[in-house]
């Protein structure tokens, strides 16, 4: 129950009578959010917002991820997973070693099965075609998620073919859906540092875009709490919206918030770009003074996103006390099993590397929510 009175006393009554009429919330409205001294009251809105959209459905998966492999040739500052090839720690998996993953399972088949690696110097398109059919023959029901943008692009230069053929070929083999990641920050002066050799946030924007033509949906995200400032992440969220209105087929957001270890822009550097871009809001120690602020994003990002059915609380790169926390901030689901995980992990996150179909439901009930078994497409599944 929210009182009106008290979003007067915050200066947001007009924000809290737009949210509780269903209406859309202005780009300055975000900003207002982000400099309300009371998370909570931001918090608040957002559950009520998950609870009109949602009730207290709140989902997991039985998934399995898949890192094929770490090599990869673009550098992208805040990643602490990519390897040059030849370098110590660089791997990459054979389909007879992701198949034995994909089919060590309790029983009962993954109902997802996500892949993502990086721009690899040799495997090609068909590789992953072989590897997806391969893959559903084993388990004909799981649902393969796959892929960021950036390797979709990566794919079309090699195969020198366009994104639309690639995606087709992927859809042909078994491809159901794309994965959120490599949407970084979309403002470009700050893209170009954090990643200057990834797509531009318009490709980003596109190839989703043309998956969604195609009837593949995704997912997509945002990485924050670098040096980005209030303004870029409300920028980058609107993006998102503008794209959602276009084309439709995002299915889930998830906010990621940076994780300082093994990566170049952790540190002095992380520091001294913030000072280069004035950036007011930069605090150089994330992990202590991120927990309300991320608690804030995420709230603010499911104001924000209202064509946007889900807000993910991922749980590896977020924590697992901070992620049930979310439940309360606008999330409504947790991800899932992951069984093994590298990118957040070779970050620093301390999570394990897995929890349960128990442990989630338990998370989820001890919120005062319904757990909900699910698909990648969000689709309710037995188990
Ligand atoms: O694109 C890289 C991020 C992403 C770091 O679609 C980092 O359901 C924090 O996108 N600190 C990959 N984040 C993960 C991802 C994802 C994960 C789970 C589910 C889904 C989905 C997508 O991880 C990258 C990048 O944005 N990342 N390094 C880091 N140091």
């Amino acid at each position: 129950m929210l009182w009106s009175k008290q979003y007067a006393e915050f200066g947001l009554s007009d924000i809290y009578e737009k949210v509780q009429n269903g209406e859309r919330l202005s780009y300055e409205d975000g900003m207002r959010l982000f400099e309300c001294k009371n998370p909570l009251a931001v918090g608040a809105l957002a559950f009520s917002m998950r609870l009109r959209l949602h009730g207290k459905n709140t989902y997991f998966v039985r998934n399995r991820h898949i890192n094929y492999s770490n090599i990869c040739l673009i550098n992208c500052l805040f990643c602490a997973f990519r390897r040059k090839e030849n370098e110590e720690g660089a791997f990459t998996q054979t389909h007879e070693t992701i198949l034995e993953k994909v089919c060590a399972d309790d029983g009962i088949p993954f109902a997802e099965v996500h892949v993502v690696g990086g721009c690899h110097p040799t495997l090609r398109l068909s590789w992953f075609e072989e590897l997806f059919k391969k893959i559903l023959i084993a388990r004909p029901k799981a649902v393969i998620k796959a892929f960021t943008a950036m390797e979709i692009a990566y794919f079309a230069k090699q195969e020198k073919c366009s994104v639309l053929e690639v995606l087709e070929r992927l859809k042909l083999s078994g491809l159901s859906m794309l994965t959120g990641g490599g949407a970084e920050i979309f403002e470009p002066v700050l893209r170009k540092y954090l990643c200057p050799n990834k797509i531009s946030a318009d490709e980003y924007l596109s190839i989703h875009g043309t998956a969604h033509s195609l009837g593949l949906k995704s997912n997509c995200s945002m990485l924050f709490g670098h040096i980005e400032n209030f303004a870029q992440r409300v920028d980058h969220l609107c993006r998102l919206r503008e794209q959602q209105d276009k084309s439709g087929g995002f299915v889930c957001f998830i906010p990621l918030p940076y994780l300082p270890q093994n990566n170049e822009l952790s540190g002095e550097y992380q520091e001294k770009l913030a000072k280069i871009f004035d950036n007011a809001q930069f605090k150089n120690n994330s992990d202590v003074h991120m927990g309300l602020e991320r608690l804030r994003t995420i709230a603010i990002a499911r104001l924000m996103l209202d064509n946007i059915p889900h807000i993910k609380a991922y749980w590896v790169m977020l924590g697992v006390k901070t992620a049930q926390a979310a439940l309360a901030f606008g999330a409504d689901d947790l991800d899932g099993t992951i069984v093994e995980e590298h990118i957040g992990h070779m970050a620093g996150a301390n999570s394990s590397q897995a929890l349960t179909r128990t442990e989630l439901e338990q998370m989820i009930k001890d919120s005062g929510l319904t757990p909900v078994s699910r698909d990648p497409l969000f689709r309710k599944t037995a188990q």
